[in-house]
């Protein structure tokens, strides 16, 4: 089973500032726990500021994956082509998100990803990675 964990702009700050919305973990320690939970799971990661990279690389992952744990940051409410390429791939994908984002601005209500994704996990902190994990199990 081979799954990657794509994260958009922003996540690299991970436990570094706003810990009372996102926890004060970083990303790559809780990926190590992550790993050793799952140690059949062949899981690879990969995160980017950019729009564009964010799409080269579900392209890239999209036909040979097995699944796709996306948190598409600020993105996730803006980006149609990020949309567009999760229709494009054959690759279910995800979707994630740290904080719940139904409780926080209204403009974080709206998603691009939801409508081509298999399912959306908001609120579990740093377990919604996890949650989306066992989906694909
Ligand atoms: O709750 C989530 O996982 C979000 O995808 C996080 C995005 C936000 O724009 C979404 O609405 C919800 C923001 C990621 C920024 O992460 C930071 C972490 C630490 C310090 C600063 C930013």
């Amino acid at each position: 089973m081979k799954i990657l964990i794509l994260n958009g702009p922003n996540l690299n700050l991970l436990g570094r500032r706003e810990p009372s919305i996102y926890g004060n973990l970083t990303f790559d320690e809780f990926y190590d726990s992550l790993k050793k939970k799952y140690p059949t799971v062949t899981l690879d990661y990969f995160q980017n500021n950019v729009e564009g990279e964010i799409i080269n690389k579900l392209h890239e992952v999209g036909f040979s994956y097995d699944g796709i744990i996306l948190n598409a940051g600020a993105y996730t409410h803006t980006s149609v082509a990020i949309g567009d390429a999760i229709k494009g791939i054959k690759t279910p994908v995800v979707e994630v998100h740290i904080s719940n984002v139904h409780a926080r601005e209204e403009f974080r209500h709206i998603s691009y990803i939801a409508p081509n994704a298999k399912g959306v996990i908001a609120g579990f902190g740093l377990q919604s990675y996890a949650l989306a994990l066992e989906s694909f199990l």
